[in-house]
């Protein structure tokens, strides 16, 4: 029994589904196709991608952290914050950082993990409710790319964006993401941004594509989502992991590359699907910042940036912002 656990749920029961109906109708039959990647993070894909986080290779989760133990209690001074809140929270692995720092700066009462899965976001939720008692959390599952203005209004916000997940947004999507957060928050409240930051090519792709091959098992789990969601029957082993940098929109692409011809059928939509031999599909960006650059979006969307937390090695960027 947890007393101060709430849950909200802006997902009508069959939301995933029609929405991701409407994504594969829209994505697969363009040219080339493509995906959001919101689609990996079911119960399976959030575990893989919590197994990713601690693969040598991917280092945008250890530098994160690193950054965060190091800067937390000003972070939570500044902000001021009593409520938390988390966008794509999944498994709320880093949130114990801020919620220490907040709690410890005497000014936390609530966490507001906000997460599409439903069963991650319990599970998390729960974690983090039976780990600080006392603490409000109001577990709201939704789409932070559609339900950012149903955030609860209380208190003073610190809303925390981590992982470099404001990569997956592409310039547009980005831009209006970050002026509708701003159009939600009030005076005084904060924005804390994770970023990857642009680097070495080869290290950047090898995060994407690490020798155990669980990136792999992560991409592939978006066609046995459709799979069990859609109806569709594709065959995830006839599907090669392909992760590239794109220098010139300084960003990593993952994409499943059909080996070779084949139909792929869904019941719901009702649709065929065809994939010539070496086809790609694209299943995720994943955008490498600048700083200025990513400065100059944060000011374009309203926000003042505050402070640019970096690791020594400038892998990775936490910017705190405020409204
Ligand atoms: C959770 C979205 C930040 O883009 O690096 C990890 C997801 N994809 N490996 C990223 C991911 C492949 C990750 N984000």
């Amino acid at each position: 029994p947890l007393p101060f656990l709430y849950t909200v749920n802006h997902l009508g029961p069959d939301h995933l589904r029609r929405a991701l109906a409407e994504d594969v109708r829209a994505g697969l039959t363009s040219a080339p196709k493509w995906l959001p990647p919101k689609w990996f993070y079911d119960a399976t894909g959030s575990e893989l991608f919590s197994r990713i986080t601690r693969l040598p290779e991917y280092y945008p989760a250890r530098r994160e952290t690193a950054i965060l133990r190091e800067h937390a209690e000003e972070i939570a001074a500044l902000s001021g914050a009593d409520t938390l809140a988390e966008l794509g929270s999944g498994t709320s692995e880093k949130t114990g950082l801020l919620l220490g720092a907040l709690s410890r700066a005497g000014t936390l009462k609530t966490y507001m993990p906000v997460d599409v899965d439903a069963a991650t976001l319990d599970a998390a939720a729960r974690r983090v409710a039976s780990a600080h008692p006392g603490l409000a959390v109001w577990a709201i599952c939704a789409d932070f790319e559609r339900h950012l203005a149903r955030l609860p209004r209380i208190g003073r916000r610190l809303v925390a964006f981590l992982g470099g997940t404001v990569g997956n947004l592409d310039d547009r999507a980005r831009a209006s993401f970050l002026s509708e957060l701003h159009t939600t928050l009030s005076p005084g409240d904060g924005l804390l941004l994770g970023a990857d930051l642009v680097k070495d090519t080869g290290r950047l792709v090898a995060a994407y594509d690490d020798g155990a091959g669980v990136t792999a098992a992560f991409n592939r789990n978006v066609l046995a989502v459709m799979n069990r969601e859609l109806g569709a029957d594709f065959a995830p082993q006839a599907f090669e992991h392909v992760a590239l940098y794109d220098g010139r929109l300084h960003r990593v692409e993952m994409r499943l590359r059909a080996t070779r011809p084949m139909r792929v059928h869904f019941r719901e939509p009702a649709l065929t699907v065809p994939f010539r031999a070496g086809e790609e599909m694209r299943t995720e960006i994943s955008t490498k910042f600048y700083r200025y650059r990513l400065e100059r979006e944060l000011q374009r969307a309203g926000f003042a940036v505050s402070r640019w937390y970096t690791d020594p090695a400038q892998d990775f960027a936490v910017v705190l912002a405020f409204v």
